[in-house]
């Protein structure tokens, strides 16, 4: 078989921002290899990560993982990435107007994924949770009370205004996709918070259906990650405001 072109680098045993790339190669059908993934013993695991956080391989230093290998390039930042990428698997809009669109629709997914961090490390990721859980609490209900509806109607209106039931254009592309795993990722961290906002975006429920529809194969295989209490989104549910 010949060797996968594409090479994701990311923390392995978490989906975090990882799996926003691995959509994309999942969704396009196109071989990947998923390095940390790999055994340690064949040059996988965690050291894999820090080879190119360290600068030990030839190319830019990445600062953090999601990084991408294609080649002679190593790519990093996540919107970035998809930026790179949706061309290449056929996951990008036609026109210029459409991709600058879909980049922007892709930063703001981002910055509801640093939000999201943010409500279980609200003081820094030189904390562990436990550290600060007074102040998560703080910061955790501010998201779900003044932002998380603000964000999810703002990516129904682009839905609603492309008119085709996806972000951007006629069809899916690689921002569906990251919306698709933003949207699992609330349901998983905010089941109480965000069951209270589903009703009020029905496309982007359909826009969720629909992808998981398609990538019904790798949902239920082990490629897929589960979320957990590492990485991004977590299950905490007095972050969710239904504890106690
Ligand atoms: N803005 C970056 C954020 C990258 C990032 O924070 N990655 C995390 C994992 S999801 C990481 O490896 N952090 C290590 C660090 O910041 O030192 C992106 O979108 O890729």
């Amino acid at each position: 078989m010949a060797a996968a072109e594409y090479t994701l680098i990311y923390w392995p045993m978490l989906p975090g921002r990882g799996e926003f790339v691995r959509l994309m190669f999942e969704a396009s059908g196109t071989a990947y290899r998923d390095l940390a993934r790999e055994p340690k013993e064949k040059g996988g695991g965690v050291p894999a990560v820090l080879r190119y956080t360290r600068g030990e391989v030839p190319g830019p230093t990445p600062f953090a993982a999601p990084i991408l290998h294609h080649g002679d390039r190593v790519i990093a930042q996540l919107p970035n990435i998809v930026q790179y990428l949706a061309p290449r698997l056929d996951l990008a809009p036609a026109g210029e107007a459409e991709q600058v669109l879909a980049h922007q629709l892709q930063l703001t997914i981002g910055d509801v994924v640093n939000e999201v961090h943010d409500t279980h490390h609200p003081l820094g990721n030189g904390f562990v949770y436990e550290d600060h859980p007074e102040a998560a609490l703080i910061r955790a209900r501010f998201f779900r009370e003044k932002r998380l509806r603000r964000w999810l109607a703002y990516f129904e209106a682009a839905i609603e205004r492309s008119a085709r039931g996806w972000l951007v254009g006629e069809r899916l592309t690689a921002v569906d996709l990251s919306l698709f795993q933003l949207l699992e990722g609330l349901a998983f961290a905010f089941p109480r918070a965000f069951g209270e906002v589903r009703a009020e975006i029905p496309r982007s429920m359909t826009l969720r259906a629909r992808v998981a529809e398609q990538l019904a194969e790798y949902l239920a295989s082990t490629r897929r990650l589960p979320f957990s209490r590492h990485g991004i989104f977590r299950d905490y549910p007095e972050l969710d405001g239904s504890a106690g």
